[in-house]
């Protein structure tokens, strides 16, 4: 077969989900990776590490057989088995489970490995029909999404593709240039073409930070005090566009009187900006109508973090930059997919009683908090997919000593040996996407994509459909969604919602699904039942734990705080070469990140006799772990940076940065707080 290339789409938990093109060398084989240059997001930029995605898909190191444990638990001892007899091990464990404990004492967690619709969230139709524990997905975007919700009403935004015709784009708690890297193609073309400013708002300085005019370096969990100490100035010096608050927005009076006891001083204060910077960003923010602001998720992940969210999406309703092509903002464009997954999830069969645990606290959940539990039975067998909580959740060492609990099945479906099936009693290989069919939404864009498998699967390796498929049998499982292939689900789930059916959305490649420019920017109202928006959210509508939220965009002081005993705060960023544990298995990635390293300014260096490439050990009540040392001028006295997700065994001691991490569940509907942290920090004694 000559090479050819092949269309296909990243399933990466990415917003930029990029339309791929995939060199296919035979049928076992790929060789370049490069994206599309006739979509126009995509615009034939890839990340570098998808680009070398050869090295992740032929890595030796890949899953190619089920396997069984066969020493004690995390001992790495497995034994080569059957399909037949590991997924009959499989079901027989969760049938066990259930009789002793009730059908909850099962709990099926995944979260994004792959964004694909059908692999993703079929566990799902396997968890209802079972009746098993429900799971909320608070991991990533909990937070973020609320706090947008809050002021707009509806998870969109201005067209990111109008990026173009900004005259200012200012990044807000994202790194783009790591985590998302479309953004900076139309972040270019509007310099280029407009000779647009950019301001990155982030804790330290980023490759992205870097790349702008002008780079706010906060304090981490304190934009909320920035956004409103810019909005007193943007009342207070006649940047407010009272008419278009009067039609288009629920009190501006009361914000005006709020914000007016809150200055640039003040703000100062609490984000260690000065005053000076604080006014020259309200002012240019406040002189250039054609302004968009790209929030991200990072400075989401406080405690106040979607409080900070809603602060800052107030801006635009301000100085009504929504009026203008390539004015207002956004963060997510999820709620332009009107996808109907009944059929995928199961969500027919659904009993809503049945409990829903937070998956960010895995680690209560499994090591029989009460109230994680929400006083019902233990968790007893569980089926991992797309998710390595072994890395990525909070609180590692709860999740290591409740994962390796003798009394608890664990079945990890894995395309790789992560630290999760390490510890695993059955480990099932899966397919990579190039290796299946599977359906995705932009988030970041506008575009949904199908797309079919480009090569064989690997040795024995079998999709997530399958699998879901095969324990359904086996469990007396009923549900239409278990006996249709994975392309009759794209298909049928397309079809419910309106749209064309698989056979031509691959043909065309993507179905673009954006609204006109005007609907994208609200311009016929916001997404409310009064079409308003919201200076002061209903709180109370967005999550139980809402009475701690402010009225009216504020600082939400309930971080973690920086105090004598934990003079630091830790943000812990992605890192450019992983996305998020994944990657880590790539001989490049790992080779380009070096190690985990704490970027520690120069003068805490010197505070502390820190030398750069020194041990150093980082601390608080939950754990410490030690890293490297690296001087670092790029962020404010008092904040360290580290990035990640290292696997614990990079780290000095094998235990890794999510063992300071806390899984404290955040206000109004939960939400992991990965940047929010106060630790102690000293140097590690000399060869220690
Ligand atoms: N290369 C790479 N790409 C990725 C990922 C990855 O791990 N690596 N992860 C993927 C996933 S799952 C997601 S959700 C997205 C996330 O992508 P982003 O939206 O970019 O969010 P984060 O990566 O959490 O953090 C982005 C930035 O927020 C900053 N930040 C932290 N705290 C604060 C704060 O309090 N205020 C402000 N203003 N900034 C703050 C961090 O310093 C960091 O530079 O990226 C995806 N893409
Ligand atoms: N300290 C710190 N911790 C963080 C973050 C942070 O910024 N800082 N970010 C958080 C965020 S935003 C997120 S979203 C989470 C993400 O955490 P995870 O969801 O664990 O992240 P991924 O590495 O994207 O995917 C997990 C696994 O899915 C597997 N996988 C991929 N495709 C498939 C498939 O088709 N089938 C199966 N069975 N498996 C598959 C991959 O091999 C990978 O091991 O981490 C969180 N943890
Ligand atoms: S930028 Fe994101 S969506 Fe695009 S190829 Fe890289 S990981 Fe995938
Ligand atoms: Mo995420």
């Amino acid at each position: 077969m000559a090479p050819e290339f092949l269309p296909s789409a990243c399933p990466h938990d990415c917003p930029s989900t990029c339309a791929l093109e995939v060199e296919r060398l035979d049928d076992n084989t790929i060789g370049k990776v490069r994206g599309a240059a006739d979509n126009d997001y995509t615009l034939g930029v890839i990340c570098e590490k998808v680009s070398r995605y050869r090295e992740r898909v032929h890595n030796p190191d890949r899953l190619s057989h089920p396997l069984r444990r066969t020493g004690p638990k995390g001992s790495g001892n497995f034994e080569p088995v059957s399909w037949d007899d590991a997924l009959d091990e499989v079901a027989d464990a969760f049938k066990r489970a259930a009789d002793e404990f009730g059908p909850a004492a099962v709990w099926p967690y995944h979260y994004a490995g792959t964004m694909g619709l059908v692999q993703r969230d079929g566990i799902h139709r396997l968890r209802h029909a079972m009746g098993y524990s429900d799971m909320v997905e608070t991991i990533c975007v909990t937070l973020a999404q609320k706090g947008w919700i809050a002021g707009t009403g509806a998870l969109r935004g201005t067209d990111p593709r109008e990026m173009a015709a900004s005259d200012l784009i200012v990044i807000w708690g994202a790194n783009p240039v790591s985590t998302q890297v479309n953004v900076m193609t139309h972040v270019s073309r509007a310099r280029k073409e407009r000779g647009a400013k950019v301001v990155t708002v982030d804790p330290y300085r980023t490759q992205t930070a870097k790349s702008s005019d002008i780079h706010l370096s906060l304090r981490p969990g304190t934009d909320g005090a920035l956004a409103v100490g810019v909005m007193h100035v943007l009342f207070a010096e006649g940047y407010a566009d009272r008419d278009y608050m009067e039609r288009y927005t629920d009190d501006p009076g009361r914000l005006e009187a709020h914000v007016k006891e809150r200055s640039p001083a003040w703000a100062a204060e609490i984000t260690g900006l000065a005053e000076h910077d604080i006014v020259a960003f309200a002012r240019l923010y406040g002189e250039t109508k054609r302004s968009y602001i790209r929030a991200g998720y990072g400075f989401s992940r406080s405690r106040n973090g979607a409080a900070n969210m809603h602060a800052v999406s107030c801006l635009p309703a301000i100085t009504g930059a929504w009026r203008h092509p390539g004015g207002g903002g956004m963060y997510i464009n999820n709620a332009l997919y009107d996808i109907d997954q009944t059929v995928i999830k199961g969500l027919d069969i659904k009993n809503p009683a049945i409990r829903a645990l937070d998956m960010s606290r895995i680690g209560a959940v499994l090591t029989g908090d009460e109230d994680a539990l929400l006083g019902g039975p233990p968790v007893k067998a569980m089926l991992i997919q797309n998710q390595n909580p072994a890395m990525v959740a909070p609180e590692t060492v709860k999740v290591l000593e409740g994962l390796k609990r003798e009394d608890l099945f664990l079945c990890v479906h894995e395309q790789i040996m992560t630290e999760t099936a390490a510890l695993a009693d059955i480990v099932l290989p899966a397919t990579m996407f190039l290796e299946h069919d599977d359906m995705y939404k932009g988030g970041g864009h506008v575009y949904l994509q199908v797309a079919k498998k480009v090569i064989e699967p690997y040795g024995e390796c079998r999709t997530n459909h399958e699998v879901i498929c095969g324990l359904a049998r086996r469990l007396g499982a009923e549900h239409p969604g278990f006996s249709m292939t994975a392309w009759e689900l794209i298909d049928r789930t397309l079809k419910d919602s309106g749209l064309p059916g698989a056979d031509e959305a691959h043909k065309t490649r993507w179905v673009d699904c954006s609204k006109s420019s005007e609907d994208m920017r609200y311009r016929h109202g916001f997404a409310h039942a009064d079409g308003r928006f919201h200076f002061a959210p209903d709180w109370a509508a967005l999550g139980p734990d809402h009475a701690v939220m402010p009225e009216l965009p504020d600082h939400l002081d309930n971080i973690d705080k920086a105090c004598s005993e934990r003079p630091y705060r830790m943000v812990t960023a992605p890192a450019r070469r992983f996305l998020n544990s994944t990657f880590t298995e790539t001989p490049t990635s790992l080779k380009k990140e070096i190690r985990p390293t704490a970027l520690i300014h120069p003068d805490d260096c010197k505070d502390l006799d820190i030398e750069d490439g020194d041990k150093v050990r980082v601390g608080n009540a939950k754990a410490s772990v030690v890293v490297h040392a690296k001087a670092f001028d790029g962020l404010q006295q008092g904040v360290i940076v580290i990035e990640g997700i290292w696997p614990n065994k990079a780290f000095v001691e094998g235990i890794g940065i999510n063992a300071l991490t806390s899984a404290d569940a955040a206000p109004p509907a939960g939400g992991a707080v990965f940047h929010d942290t106060a630790v102690w920090l000293k140097p590690e004694e000399q060869g220690a």
